[in-house]
């Protein structure tokens, strides 16, 4: 099977919910040396994709969203030890602190930030799902990141994304961070709106993103 091939039937995996298959697909492209990333790219994340449209056509519904899930995730347990054991020992670049914010649960698109951007030589402190914008502050100060990363799926909570900004305002603290925002509803046009530093469209734009905007930092 070569390398398309297998992206196709890991993204069909994804789709049927299949997780012992994506599972088994996912050893197969490790035994085959093939990226991590792009077998995430161009095999889970597309199958994502896909179950994601239908899911919008009403030609497929929750149960199966959430199978999907499942498979992804699944694939990802053989995956990501395979990123980890990639990484290489370079300095790190720059702390960022990711969340998707208050009301969302979606967690697959940042957890795919979090891969890519611990891969590109970032420490990344990912504190999950639905947080408050104090709670999101508060961890950023702890944890003293460099950038705050937050992921939107819903155009109900790009909202959350301002108040963390505004909530940054009001504490005197705006200045400290580089703030940046990405999700599926998410644009350019939306960071500006809402003075967020930058936007990416996907994981590999974090990546590109992050290390500009801490090259101007130093
Ligand atoms: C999977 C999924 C779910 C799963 C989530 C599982 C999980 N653990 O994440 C489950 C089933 C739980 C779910 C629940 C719901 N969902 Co849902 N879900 C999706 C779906 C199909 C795919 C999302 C996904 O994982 N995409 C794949 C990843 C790889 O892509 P991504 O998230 O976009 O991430 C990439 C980029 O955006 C970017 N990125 C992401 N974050 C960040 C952050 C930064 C800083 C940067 C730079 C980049 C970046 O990089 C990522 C990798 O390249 C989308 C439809 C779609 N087409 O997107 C709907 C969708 C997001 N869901 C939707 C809805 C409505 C819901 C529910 C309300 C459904 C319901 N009626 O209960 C609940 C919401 C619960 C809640 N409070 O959050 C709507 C949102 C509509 C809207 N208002 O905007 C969508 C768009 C479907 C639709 N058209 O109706 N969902």
């Amino acid at each position: 099977m070569d390398k398309d091939q297998l992206f196709e039937k890991l993204a069909a995996a994804v789709v049927d919910g299949a997780e012992e298959e994506a599972i088994a697909l996912a050893k197969t492209s490790v035994a085959d040396h093939i990226d991590p990333l792009e077998a995430i790219e161009k095999g889970l994340s597309r199958g994502m994709e896909i179950i994601g449209r239908r899911f919008e056509c009403g030609d497929a519904y929750l149960p199966e969203l959430l199978m999907a899930a499942a498979g992804f995730n699944a694939a990802m347990t053989v995956l990501k030890p395979e990123i980890e054991a990639q990484k290489k020992q370079i300095v790190k670049l720059g702390k960022v602190l990711i969340g998707t914010v208050k009301g969302d649960v979606h967690s697959i698109g940042k957890d795919i930030v979090t891969s890519v951007l611990d891969t590109g030589g970032f420490e990344v402190v990912d504190i999950g799902v639905d947080n408050p914008s104090l709670k999101i502050i508060q961890e950023a100060e702890r944890s003293q990141a460099d950038v705050i990363a937050l992921s939107s799926m819903m155009t109900t909570t790009m909202p959350a994304q301002r108040e963390v900004i505004e909530r940054l305002k009001e504490m005197g603290l705006r200045e400290k961070y580089f703030v940046i925002i990405g999700g599926g509803p998410v644009n350019q046009e939306w960071a500006d709106r809402i003075g967020a530093d930058g936007y990416g469209k996907s994981a590999i734009d974090a990546v590109a993103l992050v290390k500009s905007l801490m090259a101007g930092k130093k």
